[in-house]
């Protein structure tokens, strides 16, 4: 809107380095008609989605500039460079943020005004870039923008997925998955590379040979194809730098060899083509257990194989064969296990290809790798079954098990103390290859151990979930290499997730603060907490929450068809749907609320309750069966609650389908009070909870991931903190037969299982799996949290009820989210991990 523009005129007017709007919009205009004209062939009456790819295209060439710039100096410069690689990247839209990063919202909101739009409405025509499942891919798009915005020599590396995170539809209450169809209309934000493409072989065989005298080994695949380079430029914001997230799309190796494609050979070509290109059609939907198919472990290594040879050509085109450097000159993040075959693919690179010894090329992989673990539930760490790599990858399967001959005869010396039985135990148990334990046949491959063997650095991202990595997950690695373990605490961009989502908020900031600094030094916002009981600064932060609040509305109304009371307390959860996460609890602390407002008469109802909108989003993995009853349930409990008359004006509930990350750019800013109530332990940090504090929402939340240092910077007591302890859940968990459950509890079981919401049937797995200790045992302990959770929830209305305290606790959350920004997790990892420093291109 109008006030994002003034906002940005104050960032601009203190902005050193960034290219600067001249604000003319003449000569933007005239851009954005040429594209329209020439690129699509269109020459007047547009429509917003017309000016979304006109007002797109033009800016394009901006960024492109940039990235040139950048590009150039870098080559000259030859600093480190780190290269995260993440087989996911939640990028969402790329307009507003290109443009608000680059510093050109004043030319192109004045040149769309000209034209008849507003930049709000033409920037909703983009469709989000969803090549991600949830948190950890999108915690990689807002690394790419802090790496960008501090000037850190670096590129993301991935796979162009033809098909993303599929779009989630509402079928009488039940999810349906359709697929996510976005390449269509052409990528503005993307520079295909036809120079710039490697082959990667799978299958074949594996030989021994004398190569000018020396042993080698040689791999003949069974198969290739062709990793295509697609760059997508970053942006930095306030400075000239932009980087680069280069994806991989797989094209079948005789689409550049045509005179190998005769007539004759039609049909096999086309086989061809489809097989590789079926290696880039699909994301993965699972944000949790990893699929254990084997095309999943292809496009795993298609995109490390690719991303180390395009590194390693480029080094070598600057330093030679000097191999023993290039850990001066690059370094890899792997996020998660997912690219861990980088560890076995550096090793064959360096000894298979470039000649190198073992004991040179391990101690060379050793220093360029680094491991982030995201999660601490064991069935989601990955293990590829032996026999699986040995037929897809047989060279790499070798390598792992002389990596693994070395790694426990190592272990052997170092333990030499244990006693001979002990010691044997210990090696089995860290044994990169081992059995499964539910089928002592079977043989696997532990990607999250291989990882921390071939790594300098291992991290979890959050306190408590980096302690859990050292003294659980992988305490015997713990134990025998202490320093290789840290934590960095995750966060998010302050760009994309308040100053660009919230613009009337980020505005009010920086009048409060004098300056708009606090963009990039999120620490600034600490500043905030002077206003916090200002009576008249609360009704300014008041008036831009319901503004938001508004906005939400409008979409609860397309989406849903209802009016909402805005005055209500807006309370939201919206994450992947997981036993976990515990959406579930969630609904039965609204299914009692509702239960008890029936009981009131309509005047204590007037005189007593607080009226709440309560939203939940989410996509349900396809095959996670008890994720999609959940949601059924959400809809079954929506559907009575929203209709009844004696409560609908006290409560609500709503499904938002198809969460993504432009709707949690709506959702964000107008939530009140947000749901992190996870069981202790088990979110590895959370983000949102980051861009909810950022934005003023009050958080209710277990003492779990980032939750915990998120109450620290804000104040425990101003956050509504219920549940376990995760040094408890263990206990807990034995002793599940003694639980008496709450009264309350039971009978909201048997009110969904005696039919309350419909669908008894569909229902009566989920009443099991948190009642009947037989079936499901309540695993996630939502019996034991429940009454906490209740009162905590009497302590929300409570606050509501004062605004004065519910708006100084909304200030105070803004105020203590400094530590939060991306920003600041970057600058940790730059300098405890990777040692790259910053190299800014002049403006
Ligand atoms: C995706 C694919 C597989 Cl095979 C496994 C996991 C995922 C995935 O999406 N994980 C994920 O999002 N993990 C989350 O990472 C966030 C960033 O670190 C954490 O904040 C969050 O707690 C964690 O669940």
């Amino acid at each position: 809107g109008r006030s994002a523009l003034r906002v940005q005129a104050v960032a601009e007017a203190e902005r050193p380095t960034a290219a600067k709007s001249s604000g003319s919009a003449e000569p933007v205009t005239t851009d954005i008609t040429s594209k329209l004209k020439y690129l699509f062939g269109r020459n007047g009456d547009y429509t917003n989605a017309d000016a979304y790819q006109g007002t797109a295209w033009s800016v394009r060439e901006k960024l492109i500039d940039s990235f040139n710039k950048t590009h150039e100096h870098w080559k000259k410069e030859d600093p480190k460079f780190i290269y995260y690689l993440s087989a996911e990247f939640l990028m969402g839209r790329s307009l507003t943020n290109t443009v608000y990063n680059l510093g050109l919202e004043g030319e192109y909101g004045n040149a769309l005004r000209e034209m008849g739009y507003h930049m709000e409405k033409v920037a909703d025509a983009e469709r989000d870039a969803a090549l991600g499942n949830g948190g950890l891919g999108r915690l990689a798009a807002c690394f790419l923008d802090s790496m960008a915005t501090l000037d850190l020599p670096g590129w993301g590396y991935g796979i162009r997925y033809k098909y993303g995170m599929f779009k989630q539809g509402l079928k009488d209450g039940y999810q349906v998955e359709m697929p996510d169809i976005w390449l269509t209309k052409g990528n503005p934000w993307e520079v295909r590379r036809d120079d710039v493409k490697f082959e990667v072989g799978f299958g074949g065989r594996v030989e021994r040979k004398k190569v000018n005298g020396k042993e080698m080994t040689v791999w003949t695949p069974s198969e290739k194809v062709i990793a295509q380079a697609y760059d997508n430029p970053i942006p930095g914001y306030a400075t000239p730098t932009t980087s680069n997230l280069r994806l991989w799309d797989a094209v079948p190796v005789h689409e550049f060899d045509l005179s190998a494609f005769n007539a004759g050979d039609y049909d096999r070509a086309m086989l061809e083509r489809e097989r590789a290109e079926g290696i880039s059609a699909v994301l993965y939907p699972n944000d949790s257990t990893p699929e254990g198919k084997e095309l999943r472990l292809k496009q795993q290594y298609f995109f490390v194989c690719a991303s180390l040879q395009d590194v390693m050509s480029r080094f070598r085109a600057v330093h030679g064969a000097n191999w023993e450097a290039l850990p001066e000159k690059a370094c890899f993040q792997l996020n998660d296990t997912h690219p861990t075959i980088a560890v076995a693919e550096l090793m064959r690179l360096l000894v298979d290809v470039e000649g190198l010894e073992w004991d040179a090329a391990w101690t060379i992989t050793t220093k360029c790798l680094n491991y982030t673990n995201h999660t601490v539930m064991p069935e989601a760490l990955e293990k590829w079954p032996v026999k699986v790599m040995a037929k897809m990858l047989p060279r790499h399967m070798e390598i792992i098990e002389v990596i693994n001959e070395g790694w426990t005869k190592w272990l052997g010396v170092h333990l030499k103390d244990l006693k001979s039985e002990e010691r044997a135990k210990k090696i089995a148990a860290m044994s990169i290859i081992h059995a499964n334990p539910w089928n002592a046949d079977e043989m696997l491959v532990n990607m999250a151990y291989l990882a921390v063997v071939g790594s300098s650095a291992v991290n979890g991202v959050a306190a408590i979930h980096s302690n859990i990595v050292k003294d659980e997950i992988l305490n015997d690695f713990y134990e025998i290499f202490p320093s290789k373990f840290q934590n960095k605490t995750n966060g998010v961009t302050p760009r994309r997730w308040l100053a660009w989502c919230n613009p009337e908020l980020a505005q009010l900031i920086t009048e409060a603060l004098g300056s708009s600094e606090w963009i990039n030094d999120t620490e600034k916002l600490a500043g905030l907490r002077a206003f916090a009981s200002d009576p008249a600064f609360q009704a300014k932060w008041a008036a831009v929450k319901k503004a938001k609040k508004a906005k939400l509305a409008e979409l609860i109304k397309k989406i849903h068809g209802d009016d909402v009371n805005q005055n209500a307390l807006f309370d939201i959860q919206i994450k992947r749907i997981h036993e976990y996460k515990r959406q579930y609890l969630n609904v039965l602390s609204i299914i009692w609320r509702y239960k008890q407002l029936k009981k009131m008469t309509p005047e204590q109802r007037k005189a007593s309750a607080v009226p709440r909108v309560c939203v939940i989003g989410g996509k349900a993995a396809s095959a996670y069966d008890m994720a999609k009853r959940i949601i059924r349930l959400v809809t079954a409990v929506g559907e009575v609650i929203n209709k009844d008359p004696e409560t609908k004006d006290y409560l609500r509930l709503y499904f938002l389908p198809d969460y993504n990350v432009t709707l949690a750019e709506t959702i964000i800013p107008a939530a009140e009070l947000s749901q992190h109530i996870s069981t202790a332990g088990t979110e590895a940090s959370g983000t949102s909870n980051m861009k909810f504090q950022m934005n003023g929402c009050l958080i209710m939340g277990t003492w779990d991931g980032a939750n915990i240092e998120i109450a620290e910077e804000t104040g425990v007591e101003n956050v509504f903190v219920f549940g376990v302890r995760a040094e408890e859940i263990n206990q807990l968990r034995k002793d599940r037969k003694n639980f008496k459950t709450d009264p309350r509890w039971d009978e909201l079981m048997k009110d969904i299982e005696g039919g309350m919401f419909g669908d008894k049937d569909y229902f009566k797995p989920l009443v099991d799996s948190v009642n009947n200790m037989k079936v499901g045992n309540d695993w996630f302990l939502l019996a034991n949290d429940f009454a906490g959770y209740l009162a905590a929830q009497e302590e929300v209305d409570a606050t509501y009820k004062d605004q004065a305290e519910w708006l100084r606790r909304s200030i105070m959350y803004t105020a203590g989210s400094g530590k939060f920004s991306s920003d600041r997790t970057i600058r940790e990892y730059a300098e405890d991990i990777w040692h790259v420093k910053p190299a800014r291109p002049s403006a």
